[in-house]
């Protein structure tokens, strides 16, 4: 019965296999039957349940691992200069059934003390050191978690290529996409997913939440921000109409009047352009311009029918904007061309785009953590007034 100088993990490692009990797993042997006394009784005395540390005799008393309480008392290591059997060497012969050793016993009151301490409240001058430690650790983990989704609901019963040590973040998304082949489009995604990192917008990561609560929250709770046009949801948006004038034109033969003319109709239909305008900038987007510069680098994307789509619309759109007079921005934002690109790559799931941007807000949202954390920022927390007040604001 005397365990050797193994610690308790190693311990461990040796016995759970050979307690694993395999071959009796699917036995059909009965055990005793059940009586209505053990119905009614709260199934008192009925052997219905696999307990290994213990068996409680009705005459003996317990038995721990067959030793009964004088055995323990016999053999569990006592403390330093003590008798009486101490916990960590019954904890030792419950988990192992196995005897420990003094020097064993001594091991785990030492590993128990070094761990025995309550976590110390952090000085606030560090939360972010701990808050960057999560951000990276989930920034990490988002490539395989938006791969999954992909694969689950477009491609199931794949599998998906473990993550490559010797790849960067975005290869890696590619390649559990399926699309690790495609140098092109994973550089399209490193681009499109380093452009979309950041917009503003901290509330909830200012409650001190942690950068999982704060990051799903952003990504659930703020639909609009998300999921819902015209904000969000633009590039799938611009798909869709692109295609439809696509289909309505014909894409090898249209001609710039052509698409004034659609951009009419969509105008005159009471819809708007999407893909142009914006709420704060009064240029073409930058964002935009780098995807235009990125497609024009690639012969492929300058042949691609849809992306050809996208730059005469650029080469009208502006124009008949300015024309129709409404928008205070008549210039392409990076919705614009962002989806077509996707779709040009085979990427053609519409309804997934939301995902991979999700991926690339991360960056931005985890980054306002961390400096909100750094800079001891307080909780958001906006004074409101009501219409009352601000009318009489307004009449003073
Ligand atoms: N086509 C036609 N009309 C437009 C227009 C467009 N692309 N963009 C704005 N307008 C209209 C507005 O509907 C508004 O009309 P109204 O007075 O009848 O309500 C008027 O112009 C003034 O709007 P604005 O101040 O220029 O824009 P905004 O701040 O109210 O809205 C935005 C900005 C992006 C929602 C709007 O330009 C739009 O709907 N664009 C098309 C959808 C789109 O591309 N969305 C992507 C946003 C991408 C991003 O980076 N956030």
């Amino acid at each position: 019965r005397l365990a050797s100088t193994k610690s308790l993990r190693e311990t461990l490692q040796e016995v759970i296999p050979g307690r694993s009990r395999s071959s009796s797993r699917s036995s059909q042997t009965v055990v005793g039957d059940v009586k209505v006394e053990n119905i009614i009784g709260g199934m008192r005395g009925l052997k219905a349940m696999l307990w290994e540390a213990s068996v409680l005799d009705p005459i003996e008393g317990i038995r721990f691992h067959g030793l009964s309480i004088p055995d323990c008392q016999k053999v569990l290591p006592a403390a330093p200069g003590g008798k009486e059997i101490i916990p960590e060497s019954m904890l030792w012969l419950l988990l192992t059934g196995q005897v420990p050793s003094t020097e064993q016993t001594r091991a785990l009151s030492q590993e128990l003390a070094e761990k025995g301490e309550l976590p110390k409240g952090i000085k606030k001058a560090e939360y972010w050191t701990y808050t960057l430690e999560d951000c990276i650790n989930l920034m990490a983990r988002l490539p395989a978690l938006a791969a999954r989704i992909y694969r689950n609901v477009y491609k199931p019963g794949q599998d998906i290529p473990a993550i490559r040590k010797d790849l960067d973040l975005i290869g890696n998304y590619s390649n559990m996409l399926g699309y690790g082949g495609n140098e092109s489009l994973t550089e399209y995604l490193r681009l499109y997913i380093a452009l979309h990192g950041d917009h503003e917008g901290d509330l909830v990561g200012s409650t001190l939440s942690d950068p999982y609560l704060a990051y799903s929250a952003a990504l659930f709770a703020s639909r609009r921000a998300l999921t819902l046009p015209p904000h969000s949801l633009a590039n799938q948006e611009v798909l869709r109409w692109q295609m439809a004038m696509q289909k309505e034109l014909g894409h090898l033969t249209s001609t710039h009047e052509d698409i004034r003319a659609y951009l009419w109709k969509t105008l005159k239909s009471g819809q708007v352009v999407p893909g142009y305008g914006h709420g704060v900038l009064r240029n073409p987007d930058p964002r935009f311009i780098a995807l235009q510069e990125f497609c024009q680098a690639k012969p492929e994307l300058k042949q691609s029918p849809i992306v050809d789509l996208v730059n005469k619309t650029f080469e009208v759109a502006p124009d008949v904007l300015k024309e129709h007079g409404k928008t205070k921005n008549p210039w392409p934002n990076v919705d614009a061309t962002s989806g077509c690109v996707l779709y040009h790559y085979g990427l053609t799931e519409f309804k997934y785009y939301t995902v991979i941007f999700g991926v690339s807000r991360a960056l931005g949202c985890l980054t306002q953590l961390v400096w909100a954390r750094a800079l001891g920022l307080p909780l958001e927390r906006p004074k409101s007034v009501s219409m009352d007040v601000l009318e009489k604001l307004v009449k003073q």
